[in-house]
């Protein structure tokens, strides 16, 4: 019998050691005598791909065999980290992996943390795909993750004088060990060009394409692990090149600069990561990235199909994509290009097809966010794919106007051309008619979506909405980031929990077991000591583990609200120092995250972060019972850290404008109580929880909206409030910026305005439950007690639950038991 599967490997600590000594000599050409860390850290890696590549193969094979239908996952970006961790751990190798390498003298978690942290993502939307792909090779869902090769990721921040600075990130400078490239698998994309029409005798006319400019998309595919190795699926992430890498006849006459211009060009698509995560760039690279991925994938996706059919016409049966927020939107057009120009099928059957593959899931309602693009722009880059928006949107209007009576007015809400902003494509209405399946990523932020962005189209097809809320890997964030913790259960209830997360819930009973909740905080303190190691060594700033760690760490925005954490700072500061002798409960107020680099405001509130830390942590009348950190560059490995070390975890958005929320859910798996707002997943994880053993305030979504109705102003609101009156000018009068006092005044002046984010509205309720947690944390058994709630009813919220929920719902595949869920 032919095949390429050997005998599975032993995985033991000897075997191990010769492999990754192997890996040193022949791969890497270096001998134990000479080896450098970053070479132990390279052989490692190749020594784990090795086995990886053992299940990928079986894994690939039995996808094939069995005819199974696929999941490919759209998505402009896959926020990974590092990956060695996750192999090792998934493949059970952790001890071995461990041992071996202490042979050699090499210490492995210092090999860890030589690896590049993966970036190709913002925030939020980019890790849920992360963990989806990783939930999806621990499910057994066969899927392809399809995105792009960025070669600069998210970027680099550094805080200089207290302002964020944006440095490029350069994670292939070393090269990839978890990365193949397929220069077999490569596609042309084309942008811009002509249209003509093709008319043959006996036949229906035909369009062609004919683009000005072609680049070729060419696969790197990465092994994704899951759970003890069951199952091994594929990222492939697109790469541009020029078709043609130097121009010869420019080269040969001399040209030598003029001859690479091309590909120059050509590679410019894949270059770097758009690093706004809120606003629109609107810029034609960004709209060519989102056509050159597509593209590529739906031709990959087309292409593999009929290796194994003779037809399209089953293609919804074999493949399920799901797009990834509006990003992929033009694959809806797209694909129909591909199957009725292509393919020759007929327009109604096409678009039967594509319904019937396509699902999409909606990621914000921020109006600012939502994609438009200009139809000036698409039309002169993508004048076919225009054209079939043209086409969808006219049978759509028919379909509103004939079939259901719908008004000017409300075809006007659900076309897909807004006709109101100089004439543009809509990309979330796109997604929407393209789709059989359109969904949000919580419960509440669901009917907001219903209510709001896509009323009218809601309307249409009342059926197509539903929700999915998010979830996270319980490997990277609970096995693999708390390991100590991950001990402490099974001691208690069993090594069940590892494969089946919602069993967390069986310790619940020991969260009134004094001896058991001692071990749970002594975890949690050592932790919160790590953590600390970490501060001194970026900042120089000692804080005190026996503090309350209360972290706040996500993409700064307004709407997040970290300007309403720092002012509640400040104002605490103004206590400490005005009733010294007050039984203060120590404090450390940690603060990490990014700005998009052309956000001004989010931009100065990392400044006056940095500014009040400054101050407060400089200041003796404090003794230490407050400390402010900004720990720069927060990242997937940074969160590794922090997730296990808080005690408080902020979620204090403006209620109705966080759609879901993950951070959220890692901090409360991880023991930490959470104080926010009925806001994303918040409402469900009180649900999950109980209102007990959470820490909600502030006003509601409808309450919000009510308030912005009604001309809401924050100034009348800061009048009757000494404490918020009195911290916002002592920002705004430059306390915390004596060299430019000016600084913050803006800012401030927005609260006493409009107070868009309801930062006053909600001041005073945030500080008195601020306050309950305080006096909770005097008494130690209670709170722990609470901590382990938390830990023991967070198992919903693993990214194993929503997948499973996709797979039953929307995608209609993977294996049989998780479809048969309830
Ligand atoms: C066009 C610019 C742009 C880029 C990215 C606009 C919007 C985005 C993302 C959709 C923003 C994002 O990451 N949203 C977050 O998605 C998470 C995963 O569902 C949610 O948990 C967060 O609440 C949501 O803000």
């Amino acid at each position: 019998r032919a095949t390429n599967n050997p005998l599975p490997r032993a995985n033991d600590t000897d075997t191990l050691a010769l492999e990754i000594l192997e890996k040193l000599t022949y791969s890497l050409g270096k001998t134990t005598s000479v080896a450098r860390m970053h070479d132990w850290m390279d052989a490692t890696c190749l020594a784990v791909r090795d086995r990886i590549i053992d299940h990928w193969i079986a894994s690939t094979q039995k996808v094939t065999k069995e005819h199974s239908k696929r999941v490919c996952y759209l998505s402009m970006e896959f926020l990974i980290g590092r990956l060695l961790r996750d192999a090792i751990n998934n493949l059970g190798l952790s001890e071995p992996v461990k041992q071996a390498l202490a042979r050699y003298g090499v210490d492995l978690d210092l090999v860890e943390l030589l690896e590049p942290d993966a970036a190709l993502g913002n925030g939020g939307l980019g890790r849920l795909a992360a963990c989806f792909m990783e939930s999806m090779a621990s499910t057994e869902v066969p899927a392809f993750g399809y995105g792009i090769r960025y070669v600069h990721g998210f970027f680099r921040q550094e805080i200089a004088d207290g302002a964020q600075v944006e440095l490029p990130e350069d994670w292939l400078a070393h090269g990839n060990p978890w990365e193949f490239e397929r220069r077999e698998t490569a596609y042309e994309i084309g942008f811009g060009g002509k249209v003509t029409m093709v008319e043959e005798p006996g036949r229906p006319p035909r369009y062609v394409w004919r683009p000005a400019e072609r680049v070729l998309a060419v696969a790197f595919d990465t092994p994704i692990v899951g759970w003890r190795g069951k199952h091994v699926n594929t990222l492939r992430l697109w790469s541009a090149q020029a078709l043609d890498p130097i121009l010869l006849d420019a080269f040969n006459s001399g040209d030598h600069i003029g001859a690479l211009l091309e590909s120059n060009r050509a590679e410019a698509i894949t270059r770097v990561l758009y690093p706004a995560d809120s606003h629109q760039a609107g810029q034609e690279l960004r709209l060519r990235q989102e056509f050159f991925f597509s593209s590529a994938s739906l031709q990959d996706i087309v292409r593999r199909h009929l290796q194994t059919y003779d037809s399209l016409d089953n293609l919804a049966d074999k493949v399920a994509i799901q797009l990834n927020d509006t990003h992929p939107a033009v694959s809806v057009a797209e694909l129909m290009r591909l199957l009725v120009d292509i393919h020759g099928i007929e327009w109604d059957k096409a678009w039967e097809i594509t319904q019937a593959t396509f699902s999409y899931t909606n990621h914000t309602l921020l109006p600012e966010a939502l994609e438009t693009w200009p139809i000036h722009l698409f039309e002169r880059l993508l004048p076919r794919q225009m054209q079939i928006i043209y086409a969808i949107n006219a049978d759509l209007i028919r379909h509103a106007r004939l079939d259901k009576g719908l008004d000017d007015g409300q075809i006007s809400a659900v076309s897909l051309i807004d006709e109101n902003n100089g004439r543009r494509v809509r990309m979330g209405q796109l997604a929407f008619a393209g789709s059989h399946a359109v969904n949000g990523v919580s419960a509440l932020h669901t009917e907001l979506m219903k209510e709001t962005v896509f009323r009218d189209l809601h309307r249409l097809y009342p059926e197509r909405i539903e929700n999915k809320t998010n979830g996270v890997t319980p490997r990277r964030w609970l096995f693999e980031c708390n390991p100590d913790l991950c001990k402490l259960i099974e001691e208690a209830i069993g090594p069940g929990f590892r494969d089946n997360i919602e069993l967390l819930a069986e310790l619940d009973k020991f969260a009134d077991d004094a001896s058991f909740r001692d071990k749970f905080a002594a975890v949690k303190l050592a932790n919160k000591q790590r953590l600390a190691k970490v501060v001194e060594e970026r900042l120089a700033t000692y804080v005190d583990p026996k503090a309350i760690f209360d972290i706040q760490v996500k993409r700064i925005h307004e709407y997040k609200r970290q300007f309403l954490n720092i002012i509640e700072t400040v104002a605490l500061y103004d206590q400490i120092r005005s009733s010294p002798h007050l039984d203060w409960t120590p404090r450390v107020k940690v603060f990490a995250g990014k700005a998009a680099p052309s956000y001004q405001e989010a931009k100065q509130i990392i400044h006056l972060i940095n500014d009040v830390a400054r101050v407060i942590n400089a200041d003796p009348a404090v003794r230490n019972l407050l400390k402010v950190v900004f720990i720069p560059n927060y990242n997937v490995s940074l969160a590794e850290i922090i997730m296990p070390a808080a005690d408080v975890s902020e979620q204090i958005s403006t209620a109705g404008l966080e759609a879901s929320g993950t951070g959220n859910m890692k901090f409360a798996l991880n023991g930490a109580l959470t104080i926010g707002t009925l806001d994303g997943a918040n409402v469900e994880m009180l649900e999950h929880i109980g209102a007990d053993n959470i820490f909600i305030f502030g006003l509601t979504a409808e309450e919000v909206a009510n308030a912005r109705a009604n001309g809401h102003m924050g100034q009348p609101v800061i009048e009757r409030q000494p404490l918020l009156r009195a911290a916002l000018e002592s920002i705004e009068n430059g306390v915390f910026s004596e060299n430019d006092p000016g600084r913050y005044r803006s800012l401030a002046g927005s609260l006493r305005d409009r107070d868009w984010w309801m930062i006053a509205a909600d001041f005073q309720e945030y500080w008195n439950t601020q306050r309950r947690l305080d006096e909770l944390w005097l008494d130690r058994a209670k709170w722990n007690t609470m901590a382990v709630h938390n830990t023991a009813r967070m198992g919903w919220f693993s990214s194993d639950r929503s997948i499973g929920e996709y797979a039953r719902d929307i995608w209609k595949a993977g294996p049989k038991s998780i479809q048969a869920i309830s």
